[in-house]
């Protein structure tokens, strides 16, 4: 190496030193989270040059050793030298920490989150890591390993004058990482959504290992294509998507929304183009706003009489989709996961923007602002059904002492760890589960026909739902603010249905329902499919049973294809009498349970992802359950 090392870069090498001793103090975990973090560091400061409006394009290539190329056509990591630390401004960026991407100041950096440790700590954190720049006709380029130089900057080489622009390929260390191969639907969602919030940027991704995949992403319209996205499987009530944009005291705010047909309210914030799961002061400013401009206008034209009470927040927001984008020098994050904006300034920037647009926006759109008011002053009336039929159970329960559901036969012990609930679909398959269980730990709770679904009722429907209810009961744990995971009455939730498409669905279905009402029982790992066999396999009066067509062309390849095998095929549970019910997908000993989980972490993701699969679209609904019902046979 014909590097002289000085003072400074001892200090730089001890700095990416201690990254590699505590990587998670820098991204959080090293797990497939962390790794796929190191590919959105990079990009972020790509993006930082699209948001400046000098880069058009950003290419991201997964290689087959998993590594990653990105490529911008921005203008280039600065090649000279930075004198403070007296070595090329490059190699600052990718070897002191906290340098970050941005010199000379300007645009916003981030910092708090996960994001935002900078390009050094995903060197620091790879095998290797390459950069070129592309400037005055001419390609720079250094190499570093584990964090250290390899060569001071060179050029290798001449381009055309005008281009210029940032490519870097890393390959993250095996020795740091948990998981080193990259998930290309989870980097194919967060592009996505980077080139939703960063408006006229094309974002392409390819894949170049062995099932080859490329996508590209590139919105003019920014946010507002977020939202009609947000509510493709729906039905938008009116045509626009109502759109603020503007900057107080340096705080840069922009929000899109439109309401559609559903009841759910599904408003996503983000900081500097991360997603705050946990909302903060910005989305207080949005909702404080909203409900300001939306009674006022009521009021003022008479749509809210003075005798009426005035619309809630969450009047208003049943069935919205929203976006508010911020962008702030300095944010503030607050809370456990450090995922809620804390600065109080965001809060003012985004209701000043909002409410000065939206109120304009209404006097110049009155049939939209009409729609508006009465879709909330309808939710309004609804809440307050529901809010009185709601006080009538809690009253019932309280004097019953938990009435239990008339359908649901019970199991006999008490200990909740070892007791089991089979919520099955129809009453002839309940009937045949509650000939089968097992009466001390099993209990049976049959269900009739369809399941309402609960993405597109309105919340008074719910509770009046005779299923639901059961449901609700049984578990006994209570939904919502009443919640008490203490009170489950069984550890395991075991939701049986027919293994065809129908089955399929009213899984889905009741899942939407935990998930919505009770999202703790599927964080705890207490929700679970179980596995009925599709086929029947006889032959001289020995039985076998297969649960997927590979198994059963095994079976057939172990036993021999001949006219001594009858084959059925079970077309739903129903065909199975009891004994064959409880020996293929009752019995603890036998039976293959998938547990529903999804990590702490995903929540917000899955979130986004939930809510845009259940529109009318059946076949996505299945990949969700499939992609989470991971494969467990958690009784072996
Ligand atoms: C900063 O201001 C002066 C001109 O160059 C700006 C800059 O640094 N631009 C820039 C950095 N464009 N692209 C990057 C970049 C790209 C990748 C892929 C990785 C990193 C660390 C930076």
């Amino acid at each position: 190496m014909d590097f002289e090392y000085g003072a400074d870069q001892i200090q730089i090498l001890e700095g990416l030193e201690a990254v590699r001793k505590r990587p998670g103090m820098y991204i959080g975990t090293t797990a497939l989270r962390g790794l796929h973090h190191l590919v959105y560091e990079i990009v972020d400061n790509s993006v930082d040059e699209a948001l400046a409006g000098v880069c058009t394009q950003i290419d991201v290539t997964i290689n087959e050793d998993n590594s990653v190329t990105v490529v911008d056509n921005g203008r280039g990591i600065p090649v000279g030298i930075n004198h403070k630390a007296g070595i090329p401004a490059v190699e600052v960026v990718f070897t002191v920490l906290h340098a970050g991407g941005k010199f000379g100041g300007g645009g916003y950096k981030v910092s708090g989150g996960l994001h935002g440790v900078g390009a050094s700590v995903v060197n620091a954190l790879s095998t290797y890591l390459e950069v070129q720049i592309f400037h005055e006709g001419k390609i720079y380029q250094q190499r570093y390993e584990k964090g250290k130089v390899c060569y001071p900057l060179k050029v290798v080489g001449s381009c055309e004058t005008e281009k210029t622009g940032t490519k870097v390929t890393f390959l993250p260390d095996p020795d740091i990482f948990e998981e080193t191969v990259f998930d290309y639907q989870m980097l194919k969602d967060r592009f996505r959504e980077m080139a939703f919030l960063t408006k006229g940027v094309r974002i392409s991704l390819h894949d170049c290992r062995e099932e080859k995949k490329e996508d590209s992403f590139c919105y003019e319209g920014g946010i507002k294509e977020f939202v009609v996205y947000l509510n493709r499987s729906k039905q938008a009530l009116y045509d626009d998507v109502i759109y603020c944009e503007g900057n107080r005291d340096g705080i840069e705010v922009e929000v899109a929304l439109q309401h559609n047909d559903a009841y759910q309210e599904n408003c996503y914030s983000f900081v500097n183009n991360i997603n705050t799961p946990d909302g903060g002061t910005h989305l207080e400013g949005f909702k404080r706003s909203v409900t300001k401009v939306i009674n006022e206008y009521a009021r003022n034209n008479k749509l809210l009489k003075d005798n009426e009470p005035n619309l809630a927040g969450e009047d208003i927001r049943e069935g919205l989709t929203a976006i508010i984008s911020v962008k702030i020098e300095e944010p503030q994050f607050e809370g456990q996961t450090k995922q809620k904006l804390g600065n109080s300034e965001a809060r003012t920037a985004v209701d000043s923007v909002v409410s000065e647009q939206l109120t304009w926006f209404l006097e110049q759109n009155p049939a939209v602002a009409k729609i508006i008011c009465e879709k909330s002053i309808v939710s309004q009336r609804a809440r307050e059904a529901a809010r009185k039929a709601r006080e009538i159970t809690r009253r019932k329960t309280a004097l019953d002492g938990m009435a239990l559901p008339g359908k649901l036969a019970d199991c006999s012990n008490k200990d909740p760890s070892l007791c089991e609930i089979y919520i099955v679909e129809g009453d002839s398959a309940g009937g045949s589960a509650k000939k089968a269980r097992s009466r001390d730990t099993q209990a049976i709770l049959p269900l009739r026909g369809k399941i309402l679904n609960v993405e597109k009722a309105r919340i008074d429907k719910i509770y009046a739902n005779a299923e639901i209810k059961a449901m609700i009961t049984a578990f006994g744990t209570g939904i919502h603010d009443e919640f008490d995971i203490s009170k489950l009455r069984y550890h395991k939730i075991i939701i049986m249905t027919d293994a065809d498409v129908d089955g399929e669905h009213i899984a889905t279905l009741l899942l939407t329902f935990i998930f919505r009402f009770m999202p703790e029982l599927i964080k705890q790992g207490y929700v679970y499919l179980a596995q009925p066999p599709l086929y029947k396999v006889e032959k001289n009066k020995k039985v076998w049973y297969a649960y997927s067509d590979d198994e059963l062309n095994s079976i057939l390849v172990e036993i021999g294809r001949d006219s001594n095998n009858k084959i059925q095929r079970y077309k739903g549970l129903g065909e199975m009498d009891a004994e064959q019910l409880w020996e293929t997908t009752m019995d603890p000993a036998k039976r293959i349970l998938k547990r529903v989980n999804y990590d702490e972490e995903m929540l917000s993701e899955i979130d986004l992802t939930f809510n845009t699969l259940m529109g009318d679209n059946v076949e996505p609904r299945r990949e969700f359950i499939e992609a989470n019902a991971k494969y467990s046979n958690i009784d072996a």
